[in-house]
């Protein structure tokens, strides 16, 4: 048996959600096209006959604005400890940026273990594109192992986990079989309705909630689940309500369709808002909202 913990870093949007849900054939993670979508680490198990893979998920790395910024960072880059494997994942349709891969270098060159620097989203690039990102990055990384893939339709990634395979170390599993994520399942269900808030609210808005299920309840044929929207400011609060409640309903609607697939049962949601002054920089809220140690 062959087991270890896999992490897989990169800028925000690259699609390190999408290829964790890819790998696992599981949601245990959101992913939608907006920047910053990942807060949490999030690990997602996955396990074969002669091997388990921890994969970390984490949060896309940008400039700290907040808080809240400085605890993605973190979570992002601590787990680049105590892995056996990192994987920098790429959006190789995505314009190069100099000063994020010379940090990117700064910060990898230095690991122990295997690294590599996988480019996603080759669907999206032209074979000029492909050409000129593969040759910025083998001199950027001339040690690492490349992969190409598609992490949306899972091209490559079946490829991808046997190179894994081929570097762990013999070990025991980590996890029992039926775990998938370190994550409690209320955890999920905070983030599928968060991912409605980032699908339906543009701009700052969606940055600037949060979600906590303050109460649920599994009845005989139903589980009863509320849940509260903190918003930083009164402004917002009435965006996200929306006109005679539009916005909430619609929010509420296409959350409890994916929370009911997860849980396989019929769900009813209550979703309330509450304003958290300027909860991305109170350290007291974020520690509640699950955003500190
Ligand atoms: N065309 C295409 N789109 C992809 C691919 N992989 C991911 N995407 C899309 O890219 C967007 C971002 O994906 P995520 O998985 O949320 O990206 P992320 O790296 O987790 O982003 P953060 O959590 O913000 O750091 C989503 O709209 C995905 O559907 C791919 O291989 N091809
Ligand atoms: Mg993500």
């Amino acid at each position: 048996m062959k087991a270890g913990f896999i992490t897989i870093i990169g800028k925000t949007n690259a699609g390190k959600s999408t290829l964790l849900n890819t790998i696992l054939q599981k949601k245990v993670a959101i992913a939608t096209s907006k920047a910053q979508t990942t807060r949490n680490a999030i690990q997602g198990i996955y396990n074969s006959s002669d091997v388990q893979m921890i994969f970390i998920d984490t949060p896309g790395l940008v400039k700290p604005h907040h808080h809240l910024d400085d605890y993605m960072k973190k979570e992002a880059l601590s787990s680049l400890a105590d892995v056996e494997a990192v994987i920098f994942l790429i959006d190789s349709s995505a314009p190069l940026d100099y000063a994020f891969n010379q940090e990117m270098k700064h910060r990898l060159e230095t690991l122990t273990v295997p690294l590599f620097v996988v480019f996603n989203k080759i669907d999206l690039a032209t074979f000029q594109k492909m050409e000129e990102v593969k040759k910025v990055y083998k001199e950027l990384f001339p040690k690492a192992l490349f992969k190409e893939i598609c992490a949306k339709d899972g091209f490559g990634v079946k490829d991808l986990l046997n190179d894994i395979t081929s570097i762990l170390p013999s070990h025991e599993a980590f996890y029992s079989e039926e775990t998938i994520s370190n994550h409690p399942v209320s955890f999920l269900l905070q983030e599928l309705i968060r991912e409605q808030l980032l699908l339906n609210l543009r701009d700052e808005v969606p940055h600037s909630c949060a979600v906590k299920i303050v109460h649920m309840e599994r009845k005989s044929d139903s589980t009863h689940i509320d849940a509260t929207i903190f918003v930083e400011r009164e402004s917002q609060k009435a965006i996200v309500i929306g006109k005679k409640g539009s916005m909430i309903r619609k929010i509420g609607t296409n959350a409890r369709k994916e929370i009911e697939e997860i849980l396989h049962r019929k769900v009813y949601l209550e979703l309330s808002v509450k304003v958290g002054d300027d909860w991305r920089n109170s350290l007291r809220l974020l520690k509640d909202l699950g955003y500190q140690d």
